[in-house]
C-alpha cells in the first residue's frame, strides 16, 4: 500500500496534532512580562526541549525549544502543559488516615508519622518489612536518593518502580546483546534510515515528535519504505509501506522468518559476522554461525506464517526490504514487544536482524529502542532504581560492585544486601504476603497500572500494611489507598535531570514555587533520611549537590558523563553521552572507533562493543515461545492494552487538563466489526470483558483495523481499568509482566441507545 500525499497530512496534522512555537531566544530571555525558562517536557521518553513561560509567578505557555532535537515542535500534551500545575485535582496539603477517611494533616505530623512507622517496622520486623516503589517519571536525583536511603540506609533491597513494567525487557535485550544498557543511536538516524522498521509501537501517539521525523524522512527522502508490525492498525501504520498484522506474540516467529530470508538470499553480511558477532543460546555464549544457520532452517516463512497468522510472502518482502544491499535501516519498538513474557527474547531478535545483515553503528542504522517514560533510563542507570541494581549497572549480587558503592558511599563493608530485592510484581505479593509493612510510593499510580490490580489493590489495604503515597494530585487509584498522602511538586515547580531515549541529558529548572504546600520529592526524601537516622548518608541540601555525587559514580564506567557539570546542563540544549571530561562533545553513535571516546582510538575494526568481554556483540538463538495465556473455548478474544496521544497513563495529569479531557477520555472496547456482528455488539453497547482474573465493562467501538478475534483497550481511564483484566505473568528474565496479551470473553451488558 502506498500513501497519498494527502493522508500523508492527515496523518501528522491529525493523528499527531503537532504544534510549531516560536523561537524564545535566550535561556531566561524576557518578552513582554513573560520570563522563559529553559526546561523539557514532563510526558514521553522522546524528551522535547522547550521553554516555561512566566508571568506574575505563574506558569502561562510554553514554546518547543528551536535549538534542541524537537527543533520547536511539541506535540498537544506538552503544549498544554501550563493547565495541569494549577488543575483541580492538585493535592495541595499531606493527608493522613483516620479510619475510612484521609484528611488534612500538617508536614510535621505525616512525616513524624511515616518515620515512626519506617523504624517501628524495622525494629520488629528487620529492613525488609519495608520498601520503596519509585518512577521513570522522577527525576535522577529523586530516585538517587531514594536508592541510597532504602538500599544503604535501610539496607533493603525492597527498592523497584514502574520502569520494570515498561523498560526492563528493552534493558535486558541490550545488556544481554551488547553487555550494556541503552541504545547505540541517536534521533539523528531517522534523518538517514531508508528502511524503518516499526515493531510494536504506536509511534504517531506516543512518541509524536520523532514520528513526525520519521514522516518528513519519508516525504524527502528517495524511497523510504516503513514496516509496521502490530496486530492491529494503528495511525503509524498509516504511514506503513507494508503492515504485518499477525496473531499477538507470535512476532518472534517472524523475526526468525526474516533473518531465515537474510541467510537464504545472501543479504547477510559475513564479514562483519567475522568481526564483531559472537552467538549464544539459553544463557551460555557458546554456538557458533553455523549452528545460528541450522536453528535458523526450521523458520521457513511459511512456517512463521502458519503459526502467525499473516502472509508468507509479507515476511519476504519485509526481510528484503530490510537486508536491501546499500540501505540503512533502523528499528524502533516500545511496549508491543517489552511488555511480553518473552519480551527479552523478543528485543534480541530485532538486534540479531541488525547484527546479521551488519546494518549498526552507521548513520542510518540502529537498532533503536524507545523509551517510554521521560527518566526510565536516567533513574534506573544513575539512581540505581530496581530491586537487582545498584547505580551504572552494577549488580546487588556482585560482590565487587557492591564493594565499589559502599566504598563510594562511604559506608561500611557489608552494608549493601547481596540479595536482589523482588520486582515491581513480586513487591506487591510480598506486601500481600504481609512480608513488606511499610511501602513509600512515589511519582506513580500503581492501584491503577499493575497488572491483575484488584489483587494488588486489595495487598494495599492489607491489615497491618502502611501505605505512604507521593502524587502530585488527589484522589488517584492509589492515593485513595493510602495512609498518607503527601503533595509532591510538580514539573516546572522544582529541578532536575530528566535522561531521554537516545542517551540524552536535559535539565528541567524550576520555573515557579510549588502549589499549595507541595513539595519536590528530593526534599521530602532528605527531610525523611534526616527523621530516621540518615542524615549523614544523604546530606544533601540541593539536587545539585546530589549530582555531584552522580558523577563520581559513573566515572570510569561505560557510562561515563563525568563532563556533565550541573553549569553546562544549564546551558546546553540536550547532551549525549559517553561524555567523560568538561570540554567533551557527547558522542552520537556509542561503540564506533572515531565516535565514541570510549573506544580505543587503535582499535583494529569500525566497533567495539566493550560492554562484553570479547568486544563482540550476541546473535541469540530464541525460538518462537506461545505467550502465557492464549485463547480457547472459554476465553475466546485476544485481550491488547495501551494508549492514545491524548492522555497519559491513568489519566491524572491529561484529563484535568480541560481541552484533553474532551477528547476519548474515556477507555472503550475496539473490536472488529466481524466479531461485533457475531457477538451481536453494536457501536456503544455497554459489554462486559472477562478474563480469568476480573472483569471490566465498556462502551464497545467497531474498529475495520481491529484484528479480528481481538479486544484493544485504553489505560487511561480510572473509572475503568483494564488492568481488573490483564494478567500478572511476567518475562522470567526482565521480570517485566505481559500486558500486551491475554484471552478474554466479551458479553453485551446493554444496548447504547438504552
Ligand atoms: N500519548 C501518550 N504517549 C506516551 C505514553 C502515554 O501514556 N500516552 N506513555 C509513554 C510510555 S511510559 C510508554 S511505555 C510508551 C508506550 O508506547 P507504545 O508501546 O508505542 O504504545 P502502546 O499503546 O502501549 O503499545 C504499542 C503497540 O503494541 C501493539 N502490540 C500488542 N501486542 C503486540 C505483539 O504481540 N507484538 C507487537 N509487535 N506489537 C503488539 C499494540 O497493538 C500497540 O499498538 O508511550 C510513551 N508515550
Ligand atoms: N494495561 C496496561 N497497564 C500498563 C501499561 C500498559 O501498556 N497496559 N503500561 C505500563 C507502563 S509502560 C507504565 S510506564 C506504567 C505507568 O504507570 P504509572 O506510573 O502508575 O502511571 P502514571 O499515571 O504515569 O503515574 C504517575 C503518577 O505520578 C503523579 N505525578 C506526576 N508528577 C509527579 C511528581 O513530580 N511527583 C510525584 N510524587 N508524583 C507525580 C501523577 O499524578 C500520577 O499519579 O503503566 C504500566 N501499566
Ligand atoms: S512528544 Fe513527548 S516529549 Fe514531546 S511534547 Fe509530546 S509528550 Fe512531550
Ligand atoms: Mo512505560
Amino acid at each position: 500500500m502506498t500513501i497519498s500525499r494527502r493522508d500523508f497530512l492527515k496523518t501528522t496534522a491529525a493523528a499527531s496534532a503537532l504544534a510549531a512555537l516560536g523561537r524564545p531566544g535566550l535561556a531566561q530571555a524576557s518578552t513582554g512580562g513573560t520570563r522563559w525558562v529553559k526546561s523539557v517536557c514532563r510526558y514521553c521518553g522522546t524528551g522535547c526541549g522547550l521553554y516555561v513561560g512566566v508571568e506574575g509567578g505563574k506558569v502561562t505557555a510554553v514554546r518547543g525549544d528551536v535549538e534542541d532535537h524537537n527543533a520547536g515542535f511539541l506535540c498537544v500534551k506538552g503544549a498544554l502543559l501550563p493547565q495541569i500545575l494549577g488543575a483541580k485535582d492538585r493535592c495541595l496539603h499531606p493527608l493522613v488516615r483516620r479510619g475510612d477517611q484521609l484528611v488534612r494533616a500538617s508536614w510535621e505530623e505525616a512525616m513524624g508519622l511515616i518515620a515512626s512507622r519506617f523504624q517501628d517496622a524495622i525494629q520488629k520486623f528487620g529492613p525488609d518489612a519495608v520498601g520503596f516503589y519509585g518512577s521513570g517519571q522522577a527525576l535522577t536525583e529523586e530516585t538517587y536518593v531514594a536508592n541510597k536511603l532504602f538500599k544503604a540506609g535501610y539496607r533493603t533491597n525492597n527498592m523497584d518502580g514502574n520502569p520494570r513494567l515498561c523498560m526492563a525487557s528493552a534493558t535486558a535485550g541490550y545488556v544481554g546483546t551488547y553487555g550494556k544498557d541503552e541504545p547505540m543511536g541517536c534521533y539523528e538516524d531517522l534523518d538517514h534510515a531508508d528502511v524503518f522498521f516499526i515493531t510494536g509501537s504506536n509511534t504517531a501517539e506516543c512518541h509524536p515528535v520523532l514520528f513526525r521525523r520519521i514522516v518528513r524522512r519519508k516525504e524527502r527522502g528517495r524511497d523510504v519504505k516503513v514496516i509496521v508490525l502490530d496486530p492491529r492498525r494503528t495511525p503509524t501504520s498509516r504511514i506503513a509501506d507494508l503492515h504485518i498484522s499477525f496473531t499477538p506474540g507470535t512476532d518472534l516467529a517472524i523475526f526468525n522468518a526474516m533473518a531465515h530470508v537474510l541467510f537464504a538470499e545472501g543479504l547477510v553480511d559475513r564479514d562483519f559476522l567475522r568481526d564483531h558477532v559472537a552467538f549464544g543460546e539459553g544463557t551460555e555464549v557458546n554456538r557458533a554461525l553455523a549452528d545460528y544457520e541450522r536453528f535458523l532452517q526450521a523458520w521457513t516463512p511459511a512456517e512463521a506464517a502458519r503459526i502467525a497468522g499473516c502472509g508468507a510472502e509479507e515476511i519476504v518482502t519485509a526481510a528484503r526490504w530490510f537486508g536491501a544491499r546499500g540501505r540503512r535501516a533502523t528499528s524502533l519498538w516500545t511496549m508491543g514487544l517489552n511488555q511480553r513474557s518473552r519480551g527479552t527474547w523478543a528485543n534480541q531478535l530485532v538486534h540479531n536482524l541488525h547484527l546479521v545483515t551488519g546494518k549498526i553503528g552507521e548513520p542510518g542504522s540502529t537498532p533503536l529502542s524507545l523509551t517510554g517514560q521521560p527518566n526510565a533510563c536516567g533513574g534506573v542507570r544513575d539512581g540505581g532504581g530496581l530491586s537487582h541494581l545498584l547505580p551504572y549497572g552494577r549488580l546487588v549480587a556482585n560482590p565487587q560492585h557492591r564493594e565499589q558503592v559502599e566504598k563510594l558511599w562511604s559506608v561500611p563493608p557489608g552494608t549493601l544486601s547481596p540479595k536482589p530485592g523482588p520486582a515491581a510484581v513480586d513487591l506487591f505479593r510480598s506486601v500481600e504476603e504481609g512480608k513488606l509493612k511499610c511501602l513509600y510510593v512515589m511519582c506513580t499510580n500503581p492501584g491503577q497500572t499493575l497488572p491483575n490490580v484488584d489483587r494488588y489493590r486489595k495487598a494495599m489495604r492489607r491489615e497491618g500494611a502502611f501505605l505512604v503515597v507521593s502524587d502530585a494530585f488527589h484522589p488517584t487509584r492509589t492515593s485513595e489507598l493510602a495512609d498518607v498522602v503527601l503533595p509532591a511538586a510538580l514539573w516546572a515547580e522544582k529541578e532536575g535531570v530528566y535522561g531521554c531515549t537516545e542517551r540524552r541529558y536535559q535539565l528541567l529548572a524550576q520555573a515557579v514555587e510549588p502549589a499549595g504546600e507541595a513539595r519536590p520529592d528530593f526534599q521530602i526524601l532528605c527531610d525523611l533520611a534526616r527523621r530516621t537516622g540518615q542524615g549523614k548518608l544523604i546530606p544533601f541540601r540541593s539536587p545539585d549537590e546530589a549530582w555531584e555525587e552522580i558523577l563520581a559514580l559513573c566515572k570510569g564506567t561505560a557510562y561515563d558523563f563525568t563532563g556533565m557539570t550541573r553549569a553546562r546542563l544549564r546551558e546546553a540544549h540536550g547532551l549525549l553521552w559517553p561524555l567523560p571530561s568538561p570540554g567533551h562533545p557527547g558522542t552520537k553513535r556509542r561503540y564506533v572507533k572515531g565516535e565514541d571516546p570510549l573506544v580505543p582510538a587503535d582499535h583494529p575494526r569500525r566497533l567495539q562493543f566493550y560492554g562484553r568481554p570479547d568486544g563482540r556483540a550476541v546473535v541469540w538463538l530464541r525460538p518462537y515461545q506461545p505467550p502465557a495465556e492464549v485463547v480457547d473455548a472459554e476465553y475466546p478474544l485476544w485481550f491488547n492494552t495501551g494508549r492514545v496521544l491524548e492522555h497519559w497513563h491513568t489519566g491524572t495529569m491529561t484529563r484535568n487538563c480541560a481541552e484533553l479531557a474532551q477528547s476519548r477520555a474515556e477507555a472503550v472496547a475496539e473490536i472488529h466489526p466481524g466479531d461485533a456482528q457475531r457477538l451481536g455488539v453494536a457501536e456503544g453497547d455497554l459489554v462486559e470483558v472477562t478474563s480469568r482474573r476480573g472483569a471490566q465493562r465498556f462502551r464497545a467501538t467497531l474498529v475495520d483495523g481491529q484484528r479480528p478475534g481481538s479486544v484493544f483497550t485504553h489505560m487511561h481511564d480510572d473509572q475503568r481499568l483494564c488492568n481488573r483484566v490483564t494478567v500478572d505473568a511476567v518475562d522470567p528474565i526482565s521480570k517485566e509482566p505481559e500486558y500486551k496479551i491475554c484471552a478474554v470473553k466479551m458479553a453485551k451488558v446493554s444496548s447504547g441507545k438504552a
